[in-house]
Protein backbone atom coordinates (compact mmCIF):
# COMPACT_ATOMS: atom_id res chain seq x y z
CA UNK A 1 0.00 0.00 0.00
CA UNK A 2 1.40 3.65 -0.82
CA UNK A 3 2.03 5.95 2.09
CA UNK A 4 -0.50 9.10 2.14
CA UNK A 5 0.11 12.12 3.76
CA UNK A 6 -2.10 12.97 6.91
CA UNK A 7 -3.81 15.88 5.42
CA UNK A 8 -5.49 13.92 2.63
CA UNK A 9 -7.11 11.79 5.02
CA UNK A 10 -9.93 13.40 5.38
CA UNK A 11 -10.61 12.65 1.26
CA UNK A 12 -10.67 9.01 1.74
CA UNK A 13 -13.12 8.58 4.66
CA UNK A 14 -14.34 5.07 4.17
CA UNK A 15 -11.09 3.49 2.73
CA UNK A 16 -8.12 2.00 4.32
CA UNK A 17 -5.01 3.95 3.84
CA UNK A 18 -1.45 3.92 5.32
CA UNK A 19 0.27 6.85 6.95
CA UNK A 20 3.19 7.33 8.55
CA UNK A 21 4.51 9.94 11.31
CA UNK A 22 5.24 10.61 15.15
CA UNK A 23 3.45 9.93 17.77
CA UNK A 24 2.91 13.27 19.44
CA UNK A 25 1.01 11.80 22.87
CA UNK A 26 -0.78 8.39 23.34
CA UNK A 27 -3.68 7.46 25.96
CA UNK A 28 -4.43 4.25 26.80
CA UNK A 29 -7.57 3.25 28.54
CA UNK A 30 -7.65 -0.46 29.06
CA UNK A 31 -9.57 -1.80 25.82
CA UNK A 32 -9.55 1.44 23.71
CA UNK A 33 -6.87 3.54 23.28
CA UNK A 34 -5.76 6.93 21.02
CA UNK A 35 -2.78 8.29 20.49
CA UNK A 36 -1.91 11.66 17.89
CA UNK A 37 0.39 11.39 15.31
CA UNK A 38 1.85 13.57 13.36
CA UNK A 39 4.09 14.50 9.59
CA UNK A 40 5.00 17.24 8.16
CA UNK A 41 1.27 18.06 6.83
CA UNK A 42 -0.95 17.83 10.13
CA UNK A 43 -2.09 16.15 13.07
CA UNK A 44 -4.55 13.01 12.66
CA UNK A 45 -6.41 11.51 15.92
CA UNK A 46 -5.87 7.07 15.37
CA UNK A 47 -8.01 5.24 18.10
CA UNK A 48 -6.89 1.38 18.79
CA UNK A 49 -9.55 -1.51 19.67
CA UNK A 50 -8.79 -4.55 18.49
CA UNK A 51 -6.50 -6.74 21.11
CA UNK A 52 -3.83 -7.06 18.27
CA UNK A 53 -3.32 -3.64 17.66
CA UNK A 54 -3.46 -2.68 21.20
CA UNK A 55 -1.10 -5.04 22.14
CA UNK A 56 1.23 -3.25 19.17
CA UNK A 57 0.52 0.16 20.94
CA UNK A 58 2.20 -1.13 24.38
CA UNK A 59 5.80 -0.09 23.05
CA UNK A 60 4.50 3.36 21.53
CA UNK A 61 6.43 6.88 22.88
CA UNK A 62 6.35 10.19 22.08
CA UNK A 63 7.96 10.86 18.92
CA UNK A 64 8.34 6.87 18.10
CA UNK A 65 8.08 7.06 14.02
CA UNK A 66 5.22 4.58 13.36
CA UNK A 67 3.31 3.55 9.99
CA UNK A 68 -0.33 3.09 10.43
CA UNK A 69 -2.74 0.87 8.37
CA UNK A 70 -6.27 1.78 8.86
CA UNK A 71 -9.92 2.89 7.95
CA UNK A 72 -10.67 6.50 7.81
CA UNK A 73 -13.90 7.31 9.54
CA UNK A 74 -16.32 10.73 9.80
CA UNK A 75 -16.26 12.22 13.45
CA UNK A 76 -19.70 12.53 15.42
CA UNK A 77 -20.83 15.86 14.84
CA UNK A 78 -19.69 16.97 18.82
CA UNK A 79 -16.18 15.39 18.40
CA UNK A 80 -15.20 17.26 15.12
CA UNK A 81 -11.71 19.46 15.82
CA UNK A 82 -12.02 22.64 13.85
CA UNK A 83 -8.58 23.59 15.01
CA UNK A 84 -6.09 20.35 12.93
CA UNK A 85 -7.20 19.81 9.27
CA UNK A 86 -8.63 16.28 10.55
CA UNK A 87 -10.62 17.47 12.37
CA UNK A 88 -13.60 15.85 10.88
CA UNK A 89 -12.04 12.24 11.11
CA UNK A 90 -9.97 10.04 12.68
CA UNK A 91 -7.89 6.81 11.74
CA UNK A 92 -9.09 3.30 13.13
CA UNK A 93 -6.26 1.42 13.41
CA UNK A 94 -7.32 -1.88 11.96
CA UNK A 95 -4.82 -3.45 9.97
CA UNK A 96 -1.25 -2.47 11.45
CA UNK A 97 0.94 -0.59 13.51
CA UNK A 98 4.22 -0.91 12.76
CA UNK A 99 7.16 0.28 14.60
CA UNK A 100 9.34 2.22 12.09
CA UNK A 101 12.30 3.66 14.45
CA UNK A 102 11.45 3.59 18.23
CA UNK A 103 12.06 6.85 20.56
CA UNK A 104 13.87 7.09 23.51
CA UNK A 105 11.71 8.33 26.85
CA UNK A 106 11.74 11.48 26.24
CA UNK A 107 13.95 14.20 29.11
CA UNK A 108 10.98 16.23 29.58
CA UNK A 109 7.52 16.25 28.28
CA UNK A 110 6.66 17.20 24.42
CA UNK A 111 3.11 16.42 24.55
CA UNK A 112 1.78 19.92 25.86
CA UNK A 113 0.80 23.04 23.39
CA UNK A 114 3.79 25.20 25.05
CA UNK A 115 7.40 23.47 25.68
CA UNK A 116 8.22 25.21 29.14
CA UNK A 117 11.84 25.56 28.74
CA UNK A 118 14.57 27.71 29.79
CA UNK A 119 16.40 28.72 27.09
CA UNK A 120 19.67 26.99 27.93
CA UNK A 121 17.93 23.87 27.97
CA UNK A 122 15.47 24.31 24.82
CA UNK A 123 18.84 24.92 23.06
CA UNK A 124 20.82 22.16 24.90
CA UNK A 125 18.19 19.70 23.15
CA UNK A 126 18.08 21.02 20.36
CA UNK A 127 17.56 18.29 17.79
CA UNK A 128 14.41 17.08 20.09
CA UNK A 129 13.26 20.49 20.86
CA UNK A 130 12.95 21.63 17.43
CA UNK A 131 10.33 19.13 16.55
CA UNK A 132 8.24 20.59 19.07
CA UNK A 133 5.26 21.97 17.00
CA UNK A 134 5.20 25.54 18.36
CA UNK A 135 9.23 25.44 18.19
CA UNK A 136 8.85 24.16 14.85
CA UNK A 137 6.06 26.89 13.41
CA UNK A 138 9.26 29.55 14.29
CA UNK A 139 11.05 27.96 11.33
CA UNK A 140 7.78 27.52 9.04
CA UNK A 141 8.07 31.59 9.51
CA UNK A 142 11.56 32.04 8.38
CA UNK A 143 11.38 29.64 5.67
CA UNK A 144 8.07 31.61 4.64
CA UNK A 145 10.21 34.91 5.14
CA UNK A 146 13.34 33.65 3.08
CA UNK A 147 11.14 32.47 0.37
CA UNK A 148 9.02 36.14 -0.13
CA UNK A 149 12.42 37.53 0.16
CA UNK A 150 13.35 36.16 -3.19
CA UNK A 151 10.35 36.62 -4.72
CA UNK A 152 10.30 40.60 -3.74
CA UNK A 153 13.76 40.79 -5.28
CA UNK A 154 12.81 39.16 -8.27
CA UNK A 155 10.30 41.20 -8.99
CA UNK A 156 12.84 43.87 -8.30
CA UNK A 157 14.86 42.33 -11.48
CA UNK A 158 17.31 40.83 -9.47
CA UNK A 159 19.31 37.69 -10.41
CA UNK A 160 20.68 35.63 -7.47
CA UNK A 161 23.63 34.87 -6.81
CA UNK A 162 25.83 33.09 -4.48
CA UNK A 163 29.41 34.42 -2.88
CA UNK A 164 31.99 33.46 -0.66
CA UNK A 165 32.19 33.46 3.14
CA UNK A 166 36.18 33.15 3.50
CA UNK A 167 37.82 36.31 2.63
CA UNK A 168 40.84 38.22 2.67
CA UNK A 169 39.58 41.19 4.14
CA UNK A 170 36.73 42.37 6.88
CA UNK A 171 34.23 43.79 5.22
CA UNK A 172 32.39 45.62 7.82
CA UNK A 173 35.66 47.22 9.41
CA UNK A 174 35.62 46.96 13.31
CA UNK A 175 37.09 44.63 15.48
CA UNK A 176 33.93 42.23 15.23
CA UNK A 177 35.62 39.83 12.85
CA UNK A 178 36.77 36.77 13.12
CA UNK A 179 40.33 35.03 11.88
CA UNK A 180 41.31 31.98 10.86
CA UNK A 181 44.58 30.48 9.58
CA UNK A 182 44.02 29.71 5.97
CA UNK A 183 46.98 27.95 4.83
CA UNK A 184 50.07 30.02 6.59
CA UNK A 185 48.32 33.03 5.42
CA UNK A 186 45.71 35.12 7.96
CA UNK A 187 42.45 35.21 6.38
CA UNK A 188 38.70 36.66 7.12
CA UNK A 189 35.06 35.03 8.22
CA UNK A 190 32.88 37.70 5.82
CA UNK A 191 31.22 39.96 8.16
CA UNK A 192 28.33 39.85 5.27
CA UNK A 193 28.16 39.22 1.47
CA UNK A 194 28.76 43.14 1.05
CA UNK A 195 31.68 42.92 -0.92
CA UNK A 196 30.93 40.86 -3.49
CA UNK A 197 27.22 41.45 -3.99
CA UNK A 198 28.48 45.44 -4.84
CA UNK A 199 31.33 43.96 -7.17
CA UNK A 200 27.98 41.89 -9.23
CA UNK A 201 26.52 44.68 -9.64
CA UNK A 202 28.96 45.71 -12.61
CA UNK A 203 27.76 42.30 -14.01
CA UNK A 204 24.07 42.00 -13.80
CA UNK A 205 22.74 45.47 -12.09
CA UNK A 206 20.57 44.32 -10.00
CA UNK A 207 22.04 40.79 -7.39
CA UNK A 208 20.38 39.52 -4.16
CA UNK A 209 21.51 37.02 -2.07
CA UNK A 210 20.86 35.27 1.15
CA UNK A 211 23.96 34.81 2.96
CA UNK A 212 25.81 33.37 6.22
CA UNK A 213 27.87 36.73 7.95
CA UNK A 214 29.92 36.17 10.82
CA UNK A 215 30.42 38.79 13.79
CA UNK A 216 32.82 37.82 16.56
CA UNK A 217 30.15 40.19 18.81
CA UNK A 218 32.03 40.18 22.34
CA UNK A 219 28.70 40.78 24.56
CA UNK A 220 25.64 38.23 25.03
CA UNK A 221 22.52 39.94 23.99
CA UNK A 222 19.28 39.10 23.18
CA UNK A 223 19.81 40.47 19.25
CA UNK A 224 23.37 39.34 18.04
CA UNK A 225 24.39 36.01 17.05
CA UNK A 226 28.09 35.16 16.35
CA UNK A 227 26.61 33.36 12.48
CA UNK A 228 23.61 35.18 11.11
CA UNK A 229 21.65 35.00 8.09
CA UNK A 230 21.98 37.94 5.91
CA UNK A 231 19.13 38.39 3.02
CA UNK A 232 21.28 41.31 0.87
CA UNK A 233 19.92 43.30 -2.51
CA UNK A 234 22.57 45.10 -4.13
CA UNK A 235 20.72 47.78 -7.28
CA UNK A 236 22.65 49.51 -10.24
CA UNK A 237 21.74 52.51 -12.21
CA UNK A 238 19.97 54.11 -9.32
CA UNK A 239 18.75 58.04 -10.26
CA UNK A 240 18.74 59.16 -6.47
CA UNK A 241 18.85 57.58 -3.02
CA UNK A 242 15.30 57.67 -2.63
CA UNK A 243 15.25 55.13 -5.06
CA UNK A 244 16.86 52.81 -2.33
CA UNK A 245 14.47 53.62 0.01
CA UNK A 246 11.51 53.00 -1.96
CA UNK A 247 12.94 49.26 -2.68
CA UNK A 248 13.62 48.25 0.76
CA UNK A 249 10.60 49.49 2.11
CA UNK A 250 8.96 47.41 -1.07
CA UNK A 251 10.68 44.29 -0.10
CA UNK A 252 9.90 44.66 3.91
CA UNK A 253 6.53 45.57 3.83
CA UNK A 254 5.41 42.90 0.94
CA UNK A 255 7.57 40.10 2.31
CA UNK A 256 5.97 40.45 6.26
CA UNK A 257 2.89 41.65 4.55
CA UNK A 258 2.62 37.81 2.66
CA UNK A 259 4.27 36.01 5.34
CA UNK A 260 1.89 37.15 8.05
CA UNK A 261 -1.58 36.81 5.94
CA UNK A 262 -0.37 32.77 4.48
CA UNK A 263 0.20 32.14 8.59
CA UNK A 264 -2.53 33.71 10.42
CA UNK A 265 -2.60 30.61 12.09
CA UNK A 266 1.11 30.27 13.65
CA UNK A 267 0.33 34.13 14.43
CA UNK A 268 -2.49 33.55 16.78
CA UNK A 269 -0.58 30.54 18.81
CA UNK A 270 2.17 33.20 19.62
CA UNK A 271 -0.31 35.85 20.85
CA UNK A 272 1.10 38.37 18.21
CA UNK A 273 -0.71 40.77 16.30
CA UNK A 274 -0.22 40.72 12.07
CA UNK A 275 2.12 43.94 11.97
CA UNK A 276 0.51 47.41 10.87
CA UNK A 277 1.47 48.66 7.43
CA UNK A 278 0.26 51.80 6.27
CA UNK A 279 0.81 52.78 2.56
CA UNK A 280 3.59 55.26 2.70
CA UNK A 281 6.52 54.37 6.08
CA UNK A 282 7.13 57.10 8.25
CA UNK A 283 11.03 58.18 7.14
CA UNK A 284 12.69 60.13 9.84
CA UNK A 285 16.81 61.04 9.41
CA UNK A 286 18.78 60.36 12.61
CA UNK A 287 18.35 63.58 14.09
CA UNK A 288 14.61 63.77 13.45
CA UNK A 289 13.89 60.85 15.18
CA UNK A 290 16.32 62.14 17.51
CA UNK A 291 14.38 64.96 18.28
CA UNK A 292 11.35 63.41 18.79
CA UNK A 293 12.68 61.21 21.17
CA UNK A 294 13.60 63.87 22.98
CA UNK A 295 10.48 65.45 23.10
CA UNK A 296 9.04 62.15 24.19
CA UNK A 297 11.60 61.55 26.88
CA UNK A 298 13.45 64.40 27.76
CA UNK A 299 16.70 62.60 26.84
CA UNK A 300 19.68 64.70 24.55
CA UNK A 301 20.56 62.99 22.04
CA UNK A 302 22.08 65.59 20.18
CA UNK A 303 25.84 64.37 20.25
CA UNK A 304 24.80 60.55 19.43
CA UNK A 305 26.31 58.89 16.57
CA UNK A 306 23.31 56.58 16.22
CA UNK A 307 20.19 55.18 17.80
CA UNK A 308 20.25 52.65 21.21
CA UNK A 309 18.54 49.61 21.95
CA UNK A 310 16.13 52.03 24.29
CA UNK A 311 15.95 54.39 21.01
CA UNK A 312 15.06 51.95 18.58
CA UNK A 313 11.97 51.09 20.51
CA UNK A 314 10.89 54.83 21.50
CA UNK A 315 10.78 56.16 17.87
CA UNK A 316 8.85 52.55 17.07
CA UNK A 317 6.51 53.32 19.89
CA UNK A 318 6.12 57.12 18.10
CA UNK A 319 5.58 55.52 14.59
CA UNK A 320 2.52 52.98 16.16
CA UNK A 321 1.08 55.70 17.79
CA UNK A 322 0.95 58.61 15.45
CA UNK A 323 1.60 57.12 12.49
CA UNK A 324 -0.29 53.56 12.43
CA UNK A 325 3.21 52.05 11.83
CA UNK A 326 4.96 48.76 13.20
CA UNK A 327 7.69 50.45 10.78
CA UNK A 328 9.95 53.08 10.43
CA UNK A 329 12.81 54.22 8.37
CA UNK A 330 15.96 56.13 9.40
CA UNK A 331 18.33 57.89 7.42
CA UNK A 332 21.19 59.99 7.55
CA UNK A 333 23.63 58.24 9.97
CA UNK A 334 27.02 60.29 10.40
CA UNK A 335 29.53 58.96 7.97
CA UNK A 336 32.18 58.14 10.44
CA UNK A 337 29.98 55.48 12.00
CA UNK A 338 29.02 53.70 8.88
CA UNK A 339 31.59 51.93 6.51
CA UNK A 340 34.18 52.95 4.23
CA UNK A 341 31.55 52.00 0.87
CA UNK A 342 28.94 54.38 2.41
CA UNK A 343 28.61 57.51 0.10
CA UNK A 344 28.19 61.24 2.15
CA UNK A 345 25.42 63.16 1.84
CA UNK A 346 26.70 65.01 -1.05
CA UNK A 347 24.30 68.31 0.54
CA UNK A 348 26.10 67.55 3.70
CA UNK A 349 29.10 64.97 3.94
CA UNK A 350 29.04 64.77 7.72
CA UNK A 351 25.81 62.72 7.13
CA UNK A 352 25.98 59.76 4.75
CA UNK A 353 23.33 58.26 2.47
CA UNK A 354 21.99 55.25 5.06
CA UNK A 355 19.34 53.90 5.88
CA UNK A 356 18.10 51.14 8.65
CA UNK A 357 14.80 49.82 8.47
CA UNK A 358 13.20 49.37 12.22
CA UNK A 359 10.66 46.92 13.20
CA UNK A 360 8.52 46.84 16.44
CA UNK A 361 11.40 48.27 18.03
CA UNK A 362 14.17 47.10 16.38
CA UNK A 363 16.64 47.36 13.82
CA UNK A 364 16.53 44.82 11.28
CA UNK A 365 17.75 46.02 8.22
CA UNK A 366 20.72 48.56 7.41
CA UNK A 367 22.18 49.40 3.89
CA UNK A 368 23.28 52.96 1.90
CA UNK A 369 23.82 54.35 -1.35
CA UNK A 370 27.61 53.43 -2.08
CA UNK A 371 30.40 55.13 -3.24
CA UNK A 372 31.31 54.17 -6.81
CA UNK A 373 33.97 56.17 -8.15
CA UNK A 374 36.87 54.49 -7.86
CA UNK A 375 39.44 57.25 -6.64
CA UNK A 376 36.62 58.42 -3.90
CA UNK A 377 36.51 55.17 -3.10
CA UNK A 378 40.15 54.68 -2.03
CA UNK A 379 40.56 57.36 -0.28
CA UNK A 380 37.37 56.83 1.64
CA UNK A 381 38.84 53.23 2.76
CA UNK A 382 42.70 55.38 3.50
CA UNK A 383 40.44 57.65 5.46
CA UNK A 384 39.39 54.43 7.72
CA UNK A 385 42.27 53.01 8.06
CA UNK A 386 41.55 50.17 5.95
CA UNK A 387 44.27 48.61 3.43
CA UNK A 388 43.15 48.94 -0.09
CA UNK A 389 45.46 46.38 -0.70
CA UNK A 390 43.52 43.73 0.74
CA UNK A 391 40.76 44.80 -0.88
CA UNK A 392 42.48 44.84 -4.82
CA UNK A 393 39.72 42.56 -6.12
CA UNK A 394 36.93 44.38 -4.75
CA UNK A 395 37.94 47.43 -6.01
CA UNK A 396 38.79 45.86 -9.56
CA UNK A 397 34.96 46.41 -10.08
CA UNK A 398 34.75 50.17 -9.74
CA UNK A 399 37.45 50.74 -11.85
CA UNK A 400 35.49 49.48 -15.11
CA UNK A 401 31.99 51.38 -14.97
CA UNK A 402 30.99 51.10 -11.42
CA UNK A 403 27.16 53.12 -11.87
CA UNK A 404 25.82 55.03 -8.82
CA UNK A 405 24.46 52.06 -7.09
CA UNK A 406 23.18 50.90 -3.52
CA UNK A 407 21.56 48.32 -1.45
CA UNK A 408 20.58 46.78 1.47
CA UNK A 409 20.35 43.67 4.28
CA UNK A 410 17.56 41.96 6.68
CA UNK A 411 18.73 40.29 9.15
CA UNK A 412 16.59 36.76 8.70
CA UNK A 413 16.76 35.82 12.27
CA UNK A 414 15.81 39.43 13.39
CA UNK A 415 12.83 39.47 11.34
CA UNK A 416 11.90 35.98 12.18
CA UNK A 417 12.05 37.37 16.23
CA UNK A 418 9.99 39.94 15.54
CA UNK A 419 7.22 38.32 13.10
CA UNK A 420 6.26 36.11 16.42
CA UNK A 421 7.80 38.61 19.14
CA UNK A 422 9.78 36.39 20.97
CA UNK A 423 12.10 37.26 23.61
CA UNK A 424 15.27 35.87 22.55
CA UNK A 425 17.53 35.91 18.49
CA UNK A 426 18.79 32.12 19.66
CA UNK A 427 14.45 31.25 19.75
CA UNK A 428 15.06 32.39 15.71
CA UNK A 429 17.95 30.35 14.92
CA UNK A 430 18.12 26.64 14.65
CA UNK A 431 21.23 26.20 16.19
CA UNK A 432 22.57 29.46 17.30
CA UNK A 433 26.16 30.22 17.62
CA UNK A 434 27.45 32.85 20.13
CA UNK A 435 30.10 33.41 22.62
CA UNK A 436 29.12 30.44 25.02
CA UNK A 437 27.78 28.01 22.18
CA UNK A 438 28.30 25.98 19.54
CA UNK A 439 25.98 23.96 19.87
CA UNK A 440 27.10 22.73 23.22
CA UNK A 441 27.75 25.13 25.77
CA UNK A 442 31.35 26.16 25.74
CA UNK A 443 31.74 25.76 29.10
CA UNK A 444 31.23 21.58 29.16
CA UNK A 445 33.67 21.06 26.41
CA UNK A 446 36.88 18.85 27.59
CA UNK A 447 39.86 20.54 27.55
CA UNK A 448 40.96 19.03 23.47
CA UNK A 449 38.21 20.28 22.32
CA UNK A 450 38.75 23.86 23.26
CA UNK A 451 42.32 23.21 22.02
CA UNK A 452 41.09 21.60 18.67
CA UNK A 453 38.03 24.65 18.74
P1 LIG B 1 24.61 45.43 9.24
O1 LIG B 1 25.88 45.13 9.90
O2 LIG B 1 23.77 46.50 9.85
O3 LIG B 1 24.85 45.87 7.71
O4 LIG B 1 23.75 44.11 9.12
C1 LIG B 1 22.54 44.08 8.39
C2 LIG B 1 21.45 43.38 9.20
O5 LIG B 1 21.88 42.08 9.59
C3 LIG B 1 21.42 41.79 10.89
N1 LIG B 1 22.57 41.55 11.77
C4 LIG B 1 22.61 40.64 12.76
N2 LIG B 1 21.71 39.74 13.20
C5 LIG B 1 22.06 38.96 14.23
N3 LIG B 1 23.25 38.99 14.84
C6 LIG B 1 24.21 39.87 14.44
N4 LIG B 1 25.38 39.89 15.05
C7 LIG B 1 23.90 40.74 13.36
N5 LIG B 1 24.58 41.71 12.71
C8 LIG B 1 23.76 42.18 11.75
C9 LIG B 1 20.59 42.98 11.36
C10 LIG B 1 21.14 44.10 10.51
O6 LIG B 1 20.19 45.13 10.31
N6 LIG B 1 26.72 45.19 4.67
C11 LIG B 1 25.75 45.88 5.48
C12 LIG B 1 24.39 45.97 4.81
C13 LIG B 1 24.38 46.82 3.57
O7 LIG B 1 24.89 47.95 3.65
O8 LIG B 1 23.83 46.38 2.54
C14 LIG B 1 25.61 45.18 6.82
O9 LIG B 1 26.07 44.07 7.02
O10 LIG B 1 19.23 42.75 11.04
Amino acid sequence: MKRILIAQTPEHIGETVEVEGWIQTVRKHGKIAFFDMYDKTGLLQVVVVTPERLQECQALEQRTAVKVVGLVKKRGEKYVNPNIVTGTIELEATEKIEIIASSQILPFDMGGKDLNLELPTLLDYRPLTLKHEKVRDIFVIQAALAKEFRKAAEELGCTEIFVPTIAAGATEGGAEVFKIEYFNHEAFLTQSPQLYKQVMVGVFERVYTIAKAYRSEPSVTTRHLTEATQMDIEIGFIEKFEDLLDALEYVGTSMIKRVTDAHEHILKEFTVEKPLIPTKIPRLTLREAQEIITKRTGKDLSNEPDLNPEDEKEICFWAKETQNSDFVTITHFPTKKRAFYTMPDPQNPEYSLSYDLLFRGIEILSGSQRVHNYEQLVDAMKKKNVNPESFAMYLMAFKYGMPPEGGFSFGLERLTMKVLELANIREASLFPRDMERIDERLSTLSHADKKNS
